[in-house]
């Protein structure tokens, strides 16, 4: 048995199974993946098998279960402090961890209103008050992160980290939906898309042939 398996949800519009897979495929930590099925009569029954939560992602490392997204984040980055998960500067760490954790508690507006469907055509959608409001403040929040700490190199802190790992669906949201994309923010947006990691999990997700999920179906 592998080391860690990831168990991850459809890759069209699974967009909490997205976080921990991409990190650590970007930043090539060795697991092995197995899929749950979502939207199926049997879901919740195969979930209850894997998941305290009924949830993905859930990671198991040899026999060890950790749950909710974050939570395994900081659990690979204590393993692999070498991988650097969050930024060495303390200041810099500060910033990550609250825009990664506002990203996991927050934005709901913006999931909903917009949610990922890696096949949908792209296409402008509105928000509504509220989801145009949060994607100002995550546009912001980019901002803050690639003017303060992102000089050396293309990611919100540099290197890549956890909160572009957070972050990476709703990179996605935003060239699916997003429509003209002011340049610095298109500029970050292809930078994820572009990385290997995110191209396989597109390509795979392209494979996948069930019914498209309806609005609202994930978050
Ligand atoms: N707070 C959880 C959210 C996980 C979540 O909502 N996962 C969705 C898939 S993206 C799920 O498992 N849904 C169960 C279902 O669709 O039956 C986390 O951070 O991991």
């Amino acid at each position: 048995m592998a080391e860690f398996t990831l168990f991850i949800g459809n890759k069209c519009f699974s967009s909490w199974s997205l976080r921990p897979w991409v990190a650590m495929k970007h930043l090539k930590i060795p697991f092995e993946e197995s899929f749950v099925r979502l939207r199926t009569p049997e879901t919740a029954a195969n979930l209850a098998k894997v998941s305290p939560t009924g949830l993905v992602p859930v990671l198991n490392h040899n026999g060890r279960i950790v749950w909710e997204t974050l939570a395994i984040l900081e659990y690979l980055a204590d393993l692999y402090p070498e991988k650097k998960l969050w930024p060495a500067d303390i200041e810099a760490r500060a910033l990550a961890r609250s825009v990664a954790t506002e990203m996991h508690s927050g934005f709901r507006e913006v999931r909903y209103g917009w949610p990922m469907n890696l096949r949908r055509p792209k296409a402008y959608k509105a928000l509504d008050a509220d989801g145009e409001a949060q994607r100002a403040r995550i546009e912001s929040l980019w901002r803050q992160c690639r003017e303060g700490y992102g000089k050396g190199g293309p990611f919100l802190f540099g290197h890549f980290t956890a909160a572009d790992a957070m972050y990476a669906p709703i990179v996605t949201r935003f060239d699916t939906y997003g429509g003209e994309l002011a340049p610095d923010i298109r500029a970050y947006v292809d930078v994820v898309l572009s990385t290997p990691a995110m191209r396989h999990w597109y390509a795979e997700a392209a494979k996948e042939t069930w019914p498209e999920p309806g609005p609202h179906e994930q978050d």
